[in-house]
């Protein structure tokens, strides 16, 4: 399915650096490029190999005028990133003569491409899965070192390599239940159930085992979850403001004052952070108060990292030990808050009571800002450190990849059941087509325009 437009678009980030490609991809490629390029030694573009680079400059054909001294690359279909004719036109005049090039590729022949439309074209001419395709996507946008890796594992093809063996195996049931369909009479003979039932079951445990090695793409790109604990009244409020640069939260002397959660995407030195303050953690005195403090605990029990609030001139008492209790030490920075106030009991006072395992141990004072930046450091350390591990297994889905894969297990449960209550092949069948079919999807087969034009929309220009 090859386009007969030909698309173009500035493919390197726009910045100051001296360099930068305009690309174009489609039939008339090479054709829009030749009528652009002058070679000092008289090379026509129509002509070059494939897969070559030439020097020369870019002009414009009406007035003569020189824009840019250019490196241009000319790859001819199928075996470019789009598998049709691509030249990349290798700027070096800065900006300036970048943008005016790429208007001269659309006023001779070119249209500007849509966000992700390579990409698209990589695709839709069998270049590249969906699956892949999504990878660049995230490999463009990929924030942290972990999602990086995560997205380069799926680039290589790991969920599409999965879907392909499963779907295959679904298919040879498929042709062994499509016999029995067309020779009722020999069903038992030709069927044998519970070899079909092993082998479905043997699907159905590999799809649960996947969805088990998954995460949600979505949370690892809002980056690490923090969330801030501790008695009322401790400055949970006032820190997360302190975070985040900005009054967001609600700050009082009352203590009780912030009822449910709060969260917050926040950048510490460049690590995307999602960040959760609790209601204040005691015994809760309304149903309000009882759900918020449910909560927070609970909040604290799924987040990567818990920074726990205690005051550094108040001597611990049951409330603090009791969310001690909640926290998991190795995850969790002990923060002596107020320490700007009169009275900081030592240091070694207060770890008396609260325990000495703590990821770290800071004093600061959320009022004034101080300590803030030793706290940032160490968020950054503990990270970066690999608290958080790299599972081997991981694979990143999107909510809809997810629940597709769920969808089509719970196909093979169908499909299993009917099995066990004696349901006629064809009705089998039904289910385990309906499971295939969403394996397909998944796959990237047979997708909609509409499914197609999200996943490329959000991608940048240019890729
Ligand atoms: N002196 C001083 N006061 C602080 C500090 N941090 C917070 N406070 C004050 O402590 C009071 C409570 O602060 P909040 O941030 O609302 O406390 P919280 O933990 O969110 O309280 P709840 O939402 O009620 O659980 C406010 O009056 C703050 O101004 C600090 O570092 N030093
Ligand atoms: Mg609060």
């Amino acid at each position: 399915m090859h386009s007969r437009e030909t698309i173009s678009a500035i493919s390197t980030p726009l910045g100051k650096s001296g360099i930068g490609i305009v690309r174009l991809s489609g039939p008339e490629a090479i054709d829009i490029a030749g009528k652009l390029f002058r070679s000092p030694h008289g090379v026509d573009l129509a002509g070059v190999e494939t897969h070559t680079l030439h020097y020369g400059f870019i002009r414009d054909p009406d007035t003569g005028g020189r824009m840019d001294e250019v490196l241009v690359s000319v790859m001819r279909a199928p075996s470019t990133y789009t598998r049709e004719d691509i030249v990349e036109i290798n700027c070096h005049g800065g900006i300036v003569p970048l943008r005016e090039t790429l208007e001269l590729t659309h006023e001779h022949g070119a249209r500007p491409a849509d966000p992700g439309e390579f990409t698209k074209r990589a695709f839709l001419n069998g270049r590249i899965t969906l699956d892949q395709a999504k990878s660049v996507k995230d490999l463009v946008d990929a924030k942290t070192q972990l999602s990086l890796e995560l997205a380069v594992e799926r680039l290589e093809g790991r969920f599409s390599e999965f879907l392909s063996r499963v779907r295959e195996e679904l298919t040879s049931v498929l042709a062994e239940i499509e016999v029995a369909i067309d020779f009722p009479d020999y069903e038992d003979s030709v069927v044998p159930r519970d070899a079909l039932r092993g082998k479905l079951e043997k699907i159905e445990g590999d799809i649960d085992d996947f969805l088990g090695s998954s995460r949600d793409g979505k949370i690892l790109k809002e980056g690490h979850r923090v969330t801030i604990v501790g008695k009322p009244n401790v400055g949970k409020s006032t820190l997360l403001n302190r975070l985040l640069k900005e009054e967001r939260a609600i700050v009082s002397a009352t203590p009780g004052t912030t009822r449910d959660t709060i969260e917050e995407e926040i950048e510490v030195n460049g690590i995307p952070l999602a960040v959760t303050d609790t209601a204040g953690i005691r015994q809760p005195e309304n149903e309000i108060e009882k759900q918020g403090v449910a909560r927070a605990k609970e909040q604290s029990r799924k987040s990567d990292l818990a920074l726990f609030l205690i005051e550094a001139n108040e001597k611990p008492g049951p409330e603090d030990r009791e969310i001690a209790e909640e926290l998991d030490d190795e995850k969790t920075i002990l923060l002596l808050n107020k320490s700007d106030l009169d009275g900081n009991l030592p240091r070694s006072q207060l770890l008396d009571k609260m325990g000495e395992d703590w990821a770290e141990v800071i004093a600061i004072s959320a009022k004034t800002g101080s300590g803030l930046s030793d706290l940032e450091d160490s968020i950054t350390s503990l990270i970066w450190g690999g608290e958080i591990e790299k599972d081997e297994s991981l694979v990143l889905l999107d909510v809809q990849e997810k629940d597709l894969l769920r969808k089509a297990k719970e196909d093979l449960a169908d499909a299993l059941e009917a099995m066990d209550r004696g349901a006629p092949v064809d009705l089998i069948e039904v289910h385990l087509r309906d499971a295939r079919e969403k394996l397909g999807k998944l796959l990237g087969e047979d997708v909609s325009e509409e499914i197609l034009g999200r996943v490329f929309a959000d991608f940048c220009v240019g890729k």
